[in-house]
């Protein structure tokens, strides 16, 4: 019984202290809500993933999907593969489900032996929208948000043929990715007027985007900063919080690796790294001395993707894997470098793993996918982004431009890996004032 009175008063107590070391990240994040990036995130990785994104054999019906799904449907001359029996049918509405399942979208996970609305059927997606009311004809001129189903009638004959899953849109064109097209799980495109598709049916309570933006950032004067910026709104939520104290020494580049942990160069000859370890950003911002980690860190730019430090000097890239919350010189491996010379950019952020991207002298804004010590590059802006003096991403899309003139834009490229910038929208002022930081730099992957 004791025991049993401790834990139970224990538990508020131990809340409210996590809320005052955790600041406002905790207390402002919604609960629930499935989120947009999330569901576009299964099914891209059910996209890539060679082991099940098609028929086997090809062209038999035989899949994964159905298989999870419906263990009554005809099995004979289909492979058990990736630990599921497959099973022959048409399967578009089974891949959607479970997409919409894995996400977590509400409902999606009652089976329909037990009173499921989500069925085998690709009309099921569209009996979806209405039960729940979130159903939105073609016609209606309702804009398609990464993670709706796109529900389609081929023939136009009033009853639905097909389903796939929203990865986003602009004025004219839809970008899904769908299973059973061509046998197979496939990324299409379709014009917006095009008049088989019938709608769109909403995952119910979706947020496009949730959770806080936690931005670092060093003033002139060496004084840390601490903002943080809510993911889905774009609006300032807290600080910013200034440090009494300043680094003692002169800062040339900056990562945030988590919550309370930075790794900032020093600009000088011998390169020196070092990590910052913030003991409090809620009402006052305070941290340890930095320790010195080591030398020969020249990098001009920083960033972190959750597992790799991306840094450029003399145009080149190098990327080390970082395996500890706060590393020692020993959790940071000694590097390899990726292509070398061609990467003379003014910032740099990262936008997930191995994903980066920045902007030149130019107004070029760039993306690169990163694969060992190769890479793939993606112009997304010819032109203009060259006012931005910090360039941040706190994931799903979200890149803030930070500029000489204090203003802070937040932009929203609503697929950010698809190396194209037709569905990047923006700009809106997060503040036109109060951001004098010389350096800045976003937690990564804390919006999704
Ligand atoms: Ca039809
Ligand atoms: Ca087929
Ligand atoms: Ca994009």
């Amino acid at each position: 019984m004791r025991n049993r009175f401790l834990s139970r008063i224990l538990r508020p107590v131990l809340a409210v202290t996590v809320i005052a070391l955790g600041a406002v990240t905790l207390s402002s994040t919604p609960a629930a809500a499935v989120s947009r990036s999330a569901i576009v995130s299964v099914a891209q990785g059910q996209l890539g993933n060679a082991a099940r994104n098609h028929e086997s054999p090809m062209g038999s019906g035989c899949n994964y999907y159905t298989g999870y799904f419906r263990t009554w449907k005809p099995s004979a001359g289909c492979p058990s593969a990736d630990g599921v029996q497959w099973r022959d049918s048409d399967w578009c509405a089974d891949f959607a489900k479970y997409v919409w399942r894995h996400a977590g979208v509400p409902h999606a996970d009652v089976p329909e032996g037990s009173g499921g609305v989500l069925t085998g059927w690709a009309a099921s997606f569209k009996d979806y929208g209405v039960k729940y009311g979130t159903w939105r004809t073609r016609g209606s001129g309702y804009t398609p948000q990464p993670g709706d189903a796109v529900v389609f009638d081929w023939d136009q004959s009033g009853d639905i043929d097909h389903v796939g899953i929203v990865t986003s849109s602009n004025s004219s064109t839809v970008y899904t990715i769908e299973g059973n097209s061509g046998d197979r799980t496939k990324a299409n495109s379709y014009s917006r007027s095009n008049a088989d598709i019938a709608g769109y049916s909403a995952p119910v309570g979706a947020a496009e985007l949730q959770g806080t933006a936690s931005v670092y950032g060093v003033m002139p004067d060496g004084r840390l900063t601490y903002t943080a910026i809510d993911g889905a709104s774009g609006r300032r939520t807290h600080g910013a919080v200034v440090s009494t104290a300043t680094l003692g020494f002169t800062p040339k580049a900056m990562a945030t690796l988590n919550f309370n942990t930075l790794l900032i160069t020093e600009d000088g000859p011998e390169g020196k790294l070092y990590r910052v370890d913030v003991i409090t950003n809620n009402t006052s911002l305070s941290f340890n001395p930095p320790i010195h980690l080591g030398n020969g860190y020249t990098h001009d730019l920083l960033a972190f993707d959750g597992t790799r430090l991306f840094g450029i000097a003399d145009g080149n890239l190098r990327h080390y894997t970082i395996n500890a919350a706060k590393p020692a010189i020993t959790n940071i491996s000694t590097g390899t470098t990726v292509g070398t010379g061609g990467f003379t950019l003014k910032t740099l952020t990262t936008t997930g793993a191995n994903w980066i991207l920045g902007t030149t002298q130019a107004g070029q804004l760039i993306s690169y996918h990163i694969n060992g010590a190769t890479y793939t590059r993606h112009q997304l802006r010819d032109t203009t982004w060259q006012v931005f003096t910090n360039l941040l991403s706190p994931g799903a899309g979200v890149y803030y431009g930070h500029n000489s003139t204090t203003a802070l834009n937040r932009y929203l490229d609503h697929n950010p890996h698809d190396g194209n910038a037709d569905d990047l929208t923006g700009q809106t002022a997060v503040d036109t004032t109060g951001w004098t930081q010389t350096l800045l730099s976003a937690q990564p992957n804390t919006v999704r």
